[in-house]
């Protein structure tokens, strides 16, 4: 029977192991091939005066990145990978690899990331890439299991929408039978009605597609958002939640993908909670400081400041109590002074990781924010209804996926956290 390559250690006799082939190396009497599953690689060493003539036949033909299936005799062998060795008394090639391959999965030739993202399946072969979809696998779990431990509900909104979310630009129009309609850019219209819905407590981990013009290395056209969206909480409520589940997701790094670290060869620390509360007047005092372009109170965070605010904080932190002018019509006004809103970033010291508010929930005041930001309320209709018949008060935040894969490994690409990256020039594969 087969078993994982992890589990071949040096004090079992007897093994079968499945996978590709990763190196051959002919020194003339011996051969020592190097056979790879996801688990991890193995050394296969064939004496060629001693093994049988089958195994030489097949060890002979096989090709590099082939699939292979090998059983034989352990041997504790110091200088071996994982201080073992396997001596085959059956070598069969289960399929095999065309050559020459497109892409070197053993990385002695150098490839650009569009050759890699061309052949993505066999780039994602090499163990440091994959490791990163081990980390990105356990990230969403961890989030799964976050949100069932605090019982939210698990939606799924639509992704045909008619309606812009985000303030009517990056929409990617599609042809949908005689109707207008756009890939949605966000649940946030969807998550807060199911509040008037009364569900109270509401995630999703979804696809959120955005046309965003230009090539940066970290904006995807198509991108996973975690979203959630809580009843009765204000954004200091959905802020506590955020840092816990960021947090968590590290933690469960930590616990379960050692080997995944070690192969992308980062130091790993979990961030501290609580992160700091950095109010927005102040971030911008700090970035007036230290970059050279102009700005002031009531601009953007352009990414040079994000990035000067960032090196002076050093952590994970929050950017809040955001000017209303800039935030979007669904963020609630501070009571006392409605020219600032309720509404935050989660920030990497490098970018920016989340965004959220306590939403507005009265009905009127919806309206006429709307209305303030150039929009027309009647296209809203669907979305207003439910603030009319019993909104009760909320808050929630996105959170993307791909920059929270890569502010945590380091990597210096947003496309190397998708499996298929979605830009302006690729749709394919
Ligand atoms: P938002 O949070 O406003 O929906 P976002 O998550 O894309 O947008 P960031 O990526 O943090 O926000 O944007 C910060 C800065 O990055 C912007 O002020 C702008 O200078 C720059 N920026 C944003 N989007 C793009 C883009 N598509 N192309 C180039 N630069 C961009
Ligand atoms: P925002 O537009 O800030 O907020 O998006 C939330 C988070 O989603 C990620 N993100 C992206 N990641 C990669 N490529 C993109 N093009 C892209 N666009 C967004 C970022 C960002 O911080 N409705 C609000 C959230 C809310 O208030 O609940 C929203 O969509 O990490």
């Amino acid at each position: 029977m087969r078993i994982p390559i992890s589990e071949v250690t040096p004090d079992i006799e007897r093994a079968e192991v499945a996978g590709w082939v990763h190196e051959v190396r002919d020194l003339g009497g011996l051969t020592f091939f190097l056979i790879r599953d996801r688990t991890g690689i193995i050394q296969v060493t064939i004496v060629k005066k001693k093994a049988p003539a089958a195994v030489l036949e097949a060890a002979k033909a096989v090709s590099r990145e082939s699939v292979v299936r090998v059983a034989g005799t352990v041997k504790a062998i110091d200088k071996a990978p994982g201080g073992r060795e396997l001596n085959p008394e059956t070598f069969e090639i289960v399929a095999p690899c065309a050559s020459p391959l497109p892409l070197d999965v053993v990385e002695k030739v150098p490839a650009d990331l569009d050759t890699r993202l061309d052949a993505r399946f066999l780039d994602v072969r090499k163990p440091r890439v994959a490791a990163v979809f081990k980390v990105r696998s356990t990230v969403t779990t961890a989030a799964y299991e976050f949100f069932t431990q605090r019982g939210f509900y698990n939606i799924t909104s639509p992704k045909i929408v008619a309606a812009a979310t985000e303030g009517g630009t990056e929409l990617f129009p599609i042809a949908y039978f005689e109707k207008e309609a756009f890939l949605n850019q966000s649940p946030q219209l969807y998550k807060q009605m199911m509040m008037a819905a009364g569900f109270e407590k509401v995630f999703e981990i979804g696809p959120i597609f955005r046309a965003e013009e230009h090539n940066t290395v970290r904006h995807l056209n198509e991108a996973t958002s975690i979203d959630i969206e809580v009843s009765f909480a204000d954004h200091n409520d959905v802020m506590n939640i955020l840092e816990d589940l960021v947090a968590f997701q590290y933690a469960a790094v930590a616990d379960h993908c050692a080997d995944a670290i070690a192969d992308i060869g980062i130091e790993f620390e979990i961030p501290k909670t609580p992160f700091p509360r950095l109010p927005y007047a102040e971030a911008i005092e700090i970035a007036a400081r230290k970059i050279e372009e102009p700005i002031a109170y009531g601009d953007d965070l352009s990414t040079p400041a994000e990035r000067a605010i960032g090196e002076e904080m050093g952590e994970h932190y929050f950017v809040v109590d955001w000017p209303s002018a800039i935030r979007p019509y669904y963020a609630m006004p501070y009571e006392n002074d409605p020219s600032i809103s309720k509404s935050f970033d989660m920030m990497h010291p490098r970018m920016e990781l989340s965004s959220g508010a306590q939403r507005v929930h009265q009905h009127d005041l919806l309206v006429r924010q709307i209305e303030a930001k150039g929009l027309n309320p009647d296209s809203f209709e669907f979305y207003l209804q439910p603030f009319a018949y019993g909104m009760p008060p909320h808050a929630g935040w996105g959170l993307g996926m791909e920059r929270l894969v890569m502010t945590m490994l380091g990597l210096q690409n947003i496309r190397e956290a998708v499996l298929f990256p979605r830009d302006r020039h690729r749709v394919v594969p």
